[in-house]
């Protein structure tokens, strides 16, 4: 039985709960925070006109004590992010492996909060750097709140959470000067990977356009770590989760992501608002890898974070979906207070001794207790469950409850012994019994100390092109890196990971290339090549028709109505906003003047035809570029009629892969529009040479 797609969206208990805090201060009088009405707000109070401003106007001294308070600290990782409610079904029960109440009730439809983010940046940097991206999940169950705080990548750069300070302090920018913001490419941060062997792995993910999302909805997440299910009858099952995007795992190219970082540097999160406003809701499916018991396959301990399970030798079963159908009313109040916790399980999920998790386990707690002001910060709209919460824990700062009754310890007889501890009964959260033995050590198990065979096994899955971008990417971060030995010890790191990836890295940074190592294994997976993700449609991409007065108003609006018919977003740009003349004397709408966005904002470009149109584009040095630099970006580009000659103009071949040319004007007929969706439905022509092109 699968879930029904088709159901309207529904509110859910989580938004009833909310609705109880929502508050609409549009209304009414002005107050002070103590309620009582003011009769100014834009006049201090002062002594005669000109006089000095007085210490007794309250209203001035609590309005701007709040707004000196307005910001709180940001989250040390993770600062730059955006969130969306929705929820989760999951499809048919999963009791044969959890007890976890919402894994194994399909009617049940949990209520999550996500939030996606940036790893380096601050909370003003822009979306698109390359970086992880972060994939959190707080789903409110009927049981307690679970929280799923993973990323867009399945490995992470480090085996134990010690490293983790290390890591993060290298990566951030350098303390004297706070350079680079949003930027991995720098000194510190490859210093320490050249020194730190077990980075490689996911330092080629890194490097990879895994790390320029074209959007938040066109990427995958993972839990990471291995988890634990547990059924009812105590038995465990190693597992990983994984999140597969509905519409394909879709990048930028790098020359792309930095100009939409100054063109639009809040791209993604715009991007994930757009589409929810639009009723166009994003959904990733839930997928479990069940590794059984077993704790090492092959060379993989299931334990160490810098290694996956190949999908090859455990697939990936799907196990329901994830829905976001909300955009917050309150970016503040919900994206910025919503506090993840790796610690966060429920009854049916448990740790495994992966000692990053052991390590998050506490760290996502502590960090909390800074970033939102105190113990409290479970009562937080955000973060509260659905689920009942009872028990001892009392005062602290932003304490909102308001206790009553006496006893405020266990056990107790005066509260008639409440709340209750049952004990190990069904719906308490039990501990996996597992058996733990051994010395207490600083010690790594030898089987983590293999660093370079899943980074090989990623570079051989890879297509040409996606090669042709890691390669690139090495050459631009350790390009930015001034002390040449780290360029050379990370070029000797490399070349454990495949010889002719050094040799090309080094070729592009002015390093000595290392000796044949021999150590590439030559296996290779299906699923980790982003084409092994390509999703179906073209839904909400979003193309540039760009027109100018004399446009052939029916090629124009053929195309227009054939791309929304799939559901793509077409928008007409034209020299100036309003509207143009078509050729016919009618008039077109124009969405937006060509000079306020830039072709690095869509995802492909149409030129209807209409000869004094295309003139008027081709005399335009910035429509030009913008054709050329779509071009450059492999972007699938359509031209009908006299539209062509903007082609020409920008010196680009009309017969290049992902390249349509219509003969011709008036409406454009399904088959070339149906040539032009195929085309972007492929994302992006790799395939094309764009080398001579300038832009
Ligand atoms: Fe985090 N991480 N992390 N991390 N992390 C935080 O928690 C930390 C790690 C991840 O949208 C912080 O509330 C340690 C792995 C995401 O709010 C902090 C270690 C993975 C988010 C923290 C790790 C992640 C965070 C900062 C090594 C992928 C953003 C603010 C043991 C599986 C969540 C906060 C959001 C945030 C610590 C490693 C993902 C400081 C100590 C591995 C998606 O607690």
């Amino acid at each position: 039985m699968t879930a029904d797609a088709s159901r309207p969206p529904e509110r859910t208990t989580k938004d009833e709960q909310l609705d109880a805090v929502r508050t609409d201060p549009l209304q009414g009088n002005l107050t002070t925070d103590q309620g009582v009405r003011v009769e100014d707000t834009d006049n201090s109070l002062r002594a005669g006109e000109r006089g000095p401003t007085l210490l007794e106007d309250f209203h001035l001294r609590e309005k701007i004590t709040r707004f000196d308070h307005e910001r709180i600290p940001e989250r040390v990782v993770h600062a730059r992010g955006a969130g969306a409610h929705g929820y989760f079904e999951v499809y048919e029960s999963l009791e044969r492996y959890t007890c976890a109440d919402f894994l194994t009730d399909p009617s049940a439809r949990t209520p999550v909060f996500v939030r996606f983010s940036t790893v380096q940046g601050g909370r003003g940097s822009s979306d698109t750097p390359r970086d992880v991206r972060g994939f959190a999940v707080k789903m409110y169950t009927r049981a307690g709140n679970f929280d799923l705080v993973g990323n867009n990548m399945p490995v992470f750069f480090i085996q134990d959470g010690i490293k983790f300070p290390d890591l993060v302090h290298a990566l951030k920018p350098e303390i004297g000067n706070e350079i680079p913001t949003a930027a991995s490419a720098h000194d510190t941060f490859w210093d320490f990977v050249s020194l730190q062997p077990e980075t490689m792995h996911h330092i080629i993910w890194l490097m990879s356009d895994r790390a320029i999302p074209r959007s938040y909805r066109t990427m995958q997440g993972f839990g990471v770590h291995t988890f634990r299910l547990v059924d009812a009858g105590g038995r465990s099952t190693f597992v990983k989760f994984h999140w597969t995007p509905k519409l394909g795992t879709h990048s930028l190219v790098w020359d792309e992501a930095q100009k939409i970082g100054g063109k639009d540097p809040d791209f993604n999160r715009r991007d994930l608002w757009d589409a929810i406003e639009a009723g166009e809701f994003p959904e990733w499916e839930l997928g479990i890898q069940f590794l059984g018991e077993k704790e090492l396959y092959g060379e993989v301990d299931v334990l160490d974070a810098t290694k996956l399970v190949p999908q090859d030798e455990v697939p990936v079963t799907p196990v329901g979906r994830l829905v976001l159908d909300r955009n917050p009313d309150n970016f503040f109040a919900e994206t910025e207070q919503v506090a993840f916790g790796v610690g966060n399980v429920v009854p049916g999920i448990d740790f495994s001794d992966d000692p990053m998790m052991q390590a998050r386990v506490f760290s996502y707690l502590d960090t909390q207790l800074t970033r939102l002001g105190g113990p409290n910060f479970a009562q937080i709209p955000i973060n509260q469950p659905v689920a009942p919460v009872t028990n001892h824990q009392q005062d602290g700062f932003g304490q909102h409850a308001i206790r009553t009754g006496t006893a405020n310890y266990h056990p107790n007889t005066i509260g008639g012994g409440c709340p209750v501890v049952p004990g190990a009964v069904p719906g308490a959260f039990v501990h996996f019994p597992e058996p733990v033995e051994g010395p207490k050590v600083r010690r790594r198990s030898p089987t983590f100390s293999d660093h370079f065979s899943q980074a090989t096994l990623f570079w051989n899955s890879m297509s040409d092109w996606e090669k042709k971008h890691i390669v690139a990417a090495y050459r631009f971060e350790l390009g930015k890196v001034t002390d040449l030995e780290i360029r050379q010890r990370v070029v000797e790191l490399i070349n454990h990971v495949d010889h002719e990836l050094a040799a090309q890295v080094a070729a592009g940074v002015g390093v000595e290339a290392p000796g044949e190592q021999g150590s590439n294994h030559g296996r290779r997976s299906d699923f980790l090549s982003q084409t092994a993700f390509p999703g179906d449609g073209i839904a909400t991409r979003k193309i540039a028709v760009l027109v100018a007065d004399g446009v052939d108003g029916d090629s124009a609006t053929s195309l227009v109505e054939a791309l929304k018919a799939q559901g793509a977003i077409p928008e007409v740009l034209a020299p100036a906003d309003g509207s143009v003349r078509t050729a016919s004397g009618g008039e077109l709408a124009v969405d937006r003047a060509i000079t306020t966005m830039a072709s690095v904002l869509y995802d492909a470009v149409a030129v209807p035809a209409g000869k004094d149109s295309a003139d008027a584009l081709s005399a335009d040095g910035y429509t030009v570029h913008f054709v050329a630099e779509a071009y450059k970006h492999a972007k699938p580009i359509a031209a009908a009629g006299e539209g062509a000659a903007l082609l020409a103009k920008a010196g680009l071949p009309d017969d290049a892969p992902g390249v349509l040319v219509h003969d011709g004007g008036g409406a454009v007929g399904e088959e070339f529009s149906g040539g032009f969706t195929a085309a972007i439905g492929a994302h992006r022509h790799f395939d094309r040479n764009v080398d001579g092109i300038a832009a």
